[in-house]
């Protein structure tokens, strides 16, 4: 485990940095905030992708760094900008199982004055099922500090509809899978309807991820959905890249 081993050096040799991903409001196409993406440049083989790595440092709890990292960094940077845009950071399973990760939240939320309702936390399904009691403890004490939990990659997990009851979560983020083409499948669409639906219902805010048509985005807006994030929209890109929107010239 070659990849293991330059993981665990990663943050200290500076090879880690975030990308941003903007979210749009779907009527207004307006930017309302970014969600954080890692991203690992290895010094030999170059840019290895977060699918390929996160699972390892996963299994290895070089996550435990990584990811206090990523929410250091990303709240640093959210605080920096002169409009209060919402920041929306990954959470891996072990970061939430761990007895550490609450209070280092609200450390950090302090420490970088990132006002707490811009905080925002993407938590998939598959990360809350192995012990959910004391998933629901973490979350439950994560909202009260003020923050908001997303349930990442909807449709993908196990048993979504329990999820959806038993965990406190402030937004659905629909995965991309079930956004492409959702203008031209007809049992796509249904599934989107569906669950945009069931947002409604629960009075819960509905993100469509992986955005990437025009065509895709009209069907969302005829359906009402809150929110879109996509390749149409923005590529995850340095944050220098959206400065008309993080430092206030516009
Ligand atoms: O950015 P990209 O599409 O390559 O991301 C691939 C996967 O890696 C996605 O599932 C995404 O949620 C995950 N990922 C990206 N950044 C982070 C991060 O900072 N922490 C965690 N836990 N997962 C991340
Ligand atoms: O699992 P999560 O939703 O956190 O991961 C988001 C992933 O989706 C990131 O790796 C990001 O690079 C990728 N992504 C974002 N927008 C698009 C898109 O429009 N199309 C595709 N194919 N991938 C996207
Ligand atoms: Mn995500
Ligand atoms: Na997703």
């Amino acid at each position: 485990r070659l990849l293991e081993h330059d993981l665990r050096h990663a943050v200290a040799r500076g090879e880690m940095h975030l990308v941003y991903q903007p979210q749009t409001d779907v009527g207004s196409g307006a930017v309302i905030g970014f969600e954080a993406l890692l991203r690992w440049k290895h010094p030999e083989r170059g840019f290895v992708s977060p699918a390929l790595f996160i699972p390892i440092a996963e299994e290895s709890d070089a996550i435990l760094q990584i990811g206090e990292w990523v929410l250091r960094e990303a709240c640093r940077e959210a605080a920096s900008w002169t409009q209060p845009l919402s920041i929306a950071v990954n959470v891996s399973a072990v970061q939430i199982h761990s007895p550490h990760f609450v209070g280092l939240v609200h450390e950090v939320l302090l420490r970088t004055g990132l006002a707490p309702q811009r905080l925002e936390v993407e938590v998939t399904e598959t990360a809350l099922i192995s012990d959910p009691n004391r998933a629901l403890l973490t979350l439950r004490q994560l909202k009260s500090l003020g923050l908001r939990i997303a349930m990442d990659d909807f449709g993908t997990g196990y048993s979504s509809l329990s999820n959806l009851r038993s965990f406190p979560f402030d937004k659905i983020k629909i995965d991309g899978s079930f956004v492409r083409s959702v203008d031209s499948n007809e049992q796509t669409a249904a599934i989107v309807r569906s669950v945009l639906g069931l947002g409604r219902g629960l009075g819960l805010p509905v993100l469509a991820e992986g955005v990437e048509t025009e065509a895709e985005l009209a069907f969302l807006a005829t359906e009402q959905c809150h929110a879109a994030q996509g390749y149409l929209m923005g590529r995850p890109s340095p944050i220098a890249q959206f400065a008309r929107h993080t430092h206030g010239t516009i």
